[in-house]
């Protein structure tokens, strides 16, 4: 049989663009899908392309298909199908083969996975890909977990096909095992974060203010060509410029406001309370999306729940004023995935370098922005606590432009719009400029109840308590372990 330089499984829309995107790098590639005739299909319509496939009808053949050490993408739905297909694959390959998942897949089953893949000789790596479909196929950004050694039979190929920033490849080995994995659940737990707060400010503009489709459309274009450069920016335009073919209208006006989730935000969430951490912006973009599909309690709310009006919002903000706000909110944002990123590196050994996940993230991805080249800048002189907020390019735009989100949020919450992800940042930002919060108090309740002993401002240790029984008090006094 033919031999390709690396073979792929998984014919959908990732792992077919992928294909295509190996094989226009110059590497012939075997590819094997569950259901054969999405084999044919893609052939069919690969055009020039096609010569530079194997065609593996079976896994067995997939395998037959490739020269030692051999290298074998999945791209599969994540969870249990990833399982499936490595099972299936084994019997095939020999010691020193490399398996590739380049799915989804949570960072925690890519533990698993590679544990089980070495104590049988074999080499795995997690591969996480952003950039959605036209990223696979013109240049994603890549995120590599997994040893140098699995990596090196592979680099090649995964440089080759990513996005280039500036002429640099967005892609890299991270870390070892789950590493690169946990880097791509939180770049889509951003992702949620940057997509809520462009939504709540389009809400303040259309529902609050009640701008036209177009007006906010050319906002957002103008916008594009200032700091808040991104990706999704650009698209946020791009929406609001299309056109139902069917009414005339606005296509997000057709669109029903229930929003579908696939898990990586939520991993985001649960990875960072894990790790005692709280990426509440973050969480509060997950949480609208869980509020949003509540849609048949909404319609009830809207009868029975009252509140200012749409259009009782007052004068319009500046422009200006809500460009600083979501850059000031997105910078916040970035700020708490890092510092969950620099937590879990700590946490699991990988010793990330948080400048070239910046650095990867700034082409080929959905949350590319110019913002990233500024915090690659910011992490290779690591602020205090690889806190993005205490670097001094970002106390400079946070003390500028942190006025404007507060505006923002203000001017929201009086006119009754829903802001959840713009207020968490202003709430972070907030705490963490204030020295001494209001823990003291809550300490004192704890200690109050369950005994738990405080610290005091002006003494070493732990285990002061409070003259509580000298207070008085209507419940008898009760006390609790909590
Ligand atoms: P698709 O839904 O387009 O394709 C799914 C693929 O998984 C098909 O080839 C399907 O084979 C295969 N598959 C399934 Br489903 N169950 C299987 C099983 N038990 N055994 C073997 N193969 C099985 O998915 P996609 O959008 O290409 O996503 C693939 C991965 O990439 C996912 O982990 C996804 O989260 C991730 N990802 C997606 C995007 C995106 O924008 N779509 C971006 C980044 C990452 P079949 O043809 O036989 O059904």
């Amino acid at each position: 049989m033919a031999e390709a330089r690396i073979g792929l499984t998984g014919l959908g829309v990732m792992g077919a663009n992928l294909a295509l995107n190996i094989a226009e790098k110059g590497f012939s590639v075997a590819i094997h899908n569950r259901t054969g005739s999405r084999i044919d299909g893609f052939i069919a319509e690969a055009g020039v392309l096609s010569d530079r496939f194997v065609v593996a009808p079976t896994l067995e053949s997939l395998a037959a298909a490739l020269p030692r050490p051999r290298a074998v993408i999945i791209m599969v739905k994540a969870g249990d199908a990833v399982d499936a297909v490595i099972d299936l694959l084994r019997p095939h390959l020999d010691a020193g083969d490399v398996l590739i998942d380049a799915g989804n897949a949570d960072f925690r089953d890519t533990r698993r996975r590679e544990a089980a893949l070495l104590a049988e000789g074999f080499q795995f790596i997690g591969m996480g890909v952003s950039g959605g479909e036209q990223g696979a196929r013109n240049g994603p950004s890549i995120m590599v977990g997994g040893s140098q050694e699995a990596y090196r039979a592979i680099s090649e190929i995964v440089e080759a096909i990513a996005a280039r920033y500036q002429g640099l490849p967005c892609a890299a080995r991270l870390g070892p095992d789950g590493a690169g994995h946990f880097v791509k659940t939180v770049h889509n737990g951003i992702e949620y974060a940057d997509m809520q707060m462009i939504a709540e400010i389009y809400g303040l503009l259309r529902q609050g203010e009640g701008r036209s489709t177009e007006t906010v459309m050319s906002l957002f274009e103008e916008w594009n060509g200032g700091p808040l450069k991104s990706y999704l920016i650009e698209i946020t335009a791009r929406v609001l410029a299309a056109r139902d073919p069917e009414t005339g209208q606005p296509m997000v006006d057709a669109i029903l406001d229930r929003v579908g989730q696939k898990g990586t935000g939520r991993w985001t969430l649960i990875e960072a309370l894990k790790l005692g951490q709280s990426v509440s912006v973050i969480e509060a973009a997950v949480g609208a999306r869980s509020w949003s599909a509540a849609k048949d309690l909404r319609e009830i709310g809207a009868e029975r729940l009252t509140g200012p009006r749409a259009g009782e919002i007052g004068p319009a903000l500046l422009d200006a004023d809500l460009e600083r706000a979501l850059l000031a909110a997105r910078v916040i944002s970035h700020a708490q995935g890092f510092a969950l990123l620099s937590v879990a590196s700590a946490e699991f050994g990988w010793n990330l370098d948080l400048a070239r996940i910046a650095e990867i993230w700034r082409a080929g991805c959905i949350i590319r922005s110019a913002l990233l080249d500024d915090i690659a800048g910011a992490f290779r002189n690591p602020p205090p606590g690889n806190s993005l907020i205490l670097a001094p390019a970002f106390v400079r735009i946070l003390n500028d432009d942190v006025g404007s989100l507060r505006r923002v949020v203000a001017r929201s919450v009086l006119a009754g719009l829903s802001v959840p992800a713009l207020s968490a940042a202003v709430g972070y930002f907030d705490t963490m400029r204030r020295a001494r919060g209001t823990g003291a108090l809550i300490q004192a309740q704890r200690d109050f109840f369950g005994a738990h002993g405080f610290e005091r401002i002006d003494r070493d240790g732990n285990g002061f308590h409070g003259p509580w029984s000298m207070t008085r008090s209507d419940s008898g006094g009760h006390r609790d372990g909590f």
